[in-house]
């Protein structure tokens, strides 16, 4: 043991929350249910080859993507979490259209929470890597009981983020703006204990790139360069970089921001904005990693600055490595081919 004790992800919160002698505790207590709603998600998860839960509902989800029934039950976990605690004003899932409001019989709050509940369930079937990613805002509306504005905000606007990684062991990483923390569940406990405190993404760390390359053929020029440039195939770079692609964000996010590297999901021809979603996805993400030290852009635009203007809006994500995501914007305003400047190269 550490001479610091275990430190489970409730001290953890509590600590954070005496430095703010104002706080009403309502903004913890969201913390401690996404906690739970994860240990609760994370079970089930480590069930799926077991249980009955395999397989498709036969309902098709707002992205037109069939529902399986895991994605269901992390929703509804969360969803059951959040719901009557009378700290939120209303919520947002990847796995519903639109905005959630909180049930009339249950008070409401200063807060508004986003989740994709089940990012990357495709991979449940061959037991791979899953996760859950949060944000957490501050109402907005006028609206008494909240509205959809409360959850349509900027990245910059986020007053926590985090995500839950259900891979071989289950971790929770979070961050409310002051530093990037990664919490480890002792399964025989049931509880997150701090594994990773004060997570910062390698600046000399490995060079991984993750993006799903069989998309090439429908990327644009420069996007095309960039990936030919890191994997060598040009002769200005004898250093190739490595290729990782779990084909799982969370899990692809986690690894790149312990290690180092570039995870890309770009525009193509055929999702000309990319697939991830901005709110679900790239924003909670941005906000981790950019106190983590590191970047996210859409290729130009940093993603926290981008105001979404609905809830399912996709965009491109180039996030990781500060100088790897800058790199990617080059390649990608570039139409000659530049030498690029890596540092360390
Ligand atoms: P999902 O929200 O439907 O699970 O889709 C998102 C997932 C991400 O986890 C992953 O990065 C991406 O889709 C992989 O997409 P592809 O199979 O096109 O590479
Ligand atoms: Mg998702």
């Amino acid at each position: 043991m550490s001479s610091k004790g275990i430190i489970t992800i409730e001290r953890h919160i509590i600590e954070a929350e005496r430095q703010f002698p104002e706080a009403t505790g309502a903004f913890s207590n969201i913390l401690y249910d996404i906690a739970f709603a994860a240990k609760m998600i994370g079970k089930e998860v480590r069930r799926a080859g077991l249980a009955d839960v395999l397989g498709y509902t036969g309902e098709v989800n707002v992205q037109g993507e069939e529902v399986r029934k895991l994605d269901e039950y992390a929703h509804e976990v969360l969803f059951k979490a959040l719901d009557h605690t009378g700290h939120l004003c209303g919520m947002a899932s990847e796995e519903v259209e639109d905005f959630i409001p909180i049930p009339d019989r249950f008070p409401t709050g200063n807060y508004s929470v986003v989740f994709d509940p089940l990012d990357g369930s495709s991979n449940i079937d061959a037991n791979v890597s899953v996760g859950t990613i949060f944000s957490v805002q501050r109402k907005v509306s006028d609206h008494p009981r909240g509205c959809v504005d409360d959850c349509l905000q900027p990245g910059y606007k986020q007053v926590a983020a985090g995500y839950v990684v259900y891979g071989s062991s289950t971790m929770l990483v979070y961050t409310t703006g002051n530093g990037v923390h990664g919490f480890t569940l002792e399964p025989s406990i049931g509880e997150f204990l701090l594994s990773h405190p004060h997570m910062c993404i390698p600046e000399k760390g490995q060079r991984i790139y993750s993006v799903n390359e069989g998309n090439y053929s429908r990327w644009s020029a420069g996007q095309r360069r960039m990936v030919d440039w890191m994997k060598g195939a040009t002769p200005d770079n004898p250093r190739p970089f490595s290729s990782r692609y779990i084909g799982s964000l969370v899990a692809d996010f986690h690894r790149n921001l312990l290690y180092g590297g570039l995870f890309m999901y770009p525009a193509d021809v055929k999702n000309p904005n990319g697939k991830l979603r901005l709110l679900y996805e790239a924003a909670p993400l941005a906000m981790i990693v950019e106190h983590a030290g590191g970047k996210a852009t859409d290729g130009q635009r940093r993603i926290m600055e981008i105001e979404p203007e609905s809830l399912h809006q996709r965009t491109p994500l180039f996030i990781g490595t500060s100088e790897y995501v800058d790199l990617a914007a080059r390649f990608l305003a570039e139409e000659t081919v530049e030498e690029p400047a890596l540092a360390g190269v």
